[in-house]
């Protein structure tokens, strides 16, 4: 067997997408619309205090397309930590008026293909457990590694994988500092490998990014690519203004 390559994983990771229900979100009363609203936000100031004490990090986009109205990346320390968010999310009143369409359960990772990175290295521990950016624009898409006949990412040997990775790397350096991307591996915990997070400030740089990597030799043979969703940063203070009706 080929060699597997050793990771370094940090946070536990939700990607939690819903639909606004507006027919009965308009039909509730103006103070129950209010109540939801107000208990959201407290909400929101929760996990806000758990990230200034960096036991975890969260963001919330607004959807485009029929997919979903709203996505959010929740990362907490621990499976258990980040259940308790997900239960406490779906009791709140908010919640009654929001439809699940789409979750994705997976942990930050980092492989080890060129040297190792020691968890102990400041850097290495901000890409693990990282606050997330709050920027303009975001994008997710779960993946895979392609294993069929010839094209079999896992019957490759771990320097032909390392070169192909090296290779993806010099495309994606490119990007620095206008594309931020968040790997997060999902190997026994949903239905694909890897879930792919990337933040933007220009959403035009989302797209350039990924079309580009696919005629890297990683991405063109053995990449596999399940839904896209794409959505524009929604701030706490940007809330009724989204929920006014
Ligand atoms: O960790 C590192 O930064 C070292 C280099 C690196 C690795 C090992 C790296 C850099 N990636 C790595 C691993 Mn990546 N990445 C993707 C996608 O749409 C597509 O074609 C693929 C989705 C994007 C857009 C992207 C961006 N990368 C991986 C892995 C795990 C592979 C494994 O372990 O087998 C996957 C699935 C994956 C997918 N990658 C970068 C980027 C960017 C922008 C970089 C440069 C980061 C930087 O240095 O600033």
């Amino acid at each position: 067997a080929a060699e597997a390559v050793k990771t370094l994983d940090g946070w536990y990771c939700l990607h939690d997408m819903r639909t606004v229900d507006w027919t009965s979100w308009k039909m509730a009363s103006r103070e129950d619309r209010d109540e939801a609203i107000q208990e959201f936000k407290q909400l929101l100031t929760d996990w806000e205090e758990v990230e200034q004490a960096e036991n975890g990090s969260h963001v919330l986009y607004q959807v485009l397309g029929h997919k979903a109205d709203m996505m959010f990346m929740i990362l907490r320390p621990s499976l258990n930590e980040l259940t308790d968010v997900e239960t406490a999310f779906n009791k709140s009143k908010l919640a009654e008026f929001l439809q699940p369409v789409y979750s994705y359960v997976s942990v930050v990772e980092m492989s080890q293909y060129s040297g190792n990175a020691s968890a102990d290295d400041p850097k290495v521990r901000d890409r693990l457990y990282p606050i997330l950016p709050k920027w303009e624009h975001m994008c997710f898409y779960p993946m895979d590694k392609r294993r069929e006949g010839e094209e079999n990412w896992y019957s490759l040997s771990f320097k032909e994988r390392a070169g192909l990775l090296y290779e993806h790397s010099k495309t994606g350096r490119q990007y620095s500092g206008n594309v931020k991307q968040i790997i997060t591996g999902s190997f026994g915990f949903d239905d694909w490998e890897w879930g792919v997070t990337l933040f933007a400030h220009d959403a035009l740089q989302l797209k350039k990014l990924v079309y580009e990597m696919r005629f890297d030799e990683v991405s063109a043979k053995y990449g596999e690519f399940g839904t896209f969703f794409v959505g524009n940063h929604l701030a706490k203070d940007g809330l009724d203004t989204y929920l006014h009706v």
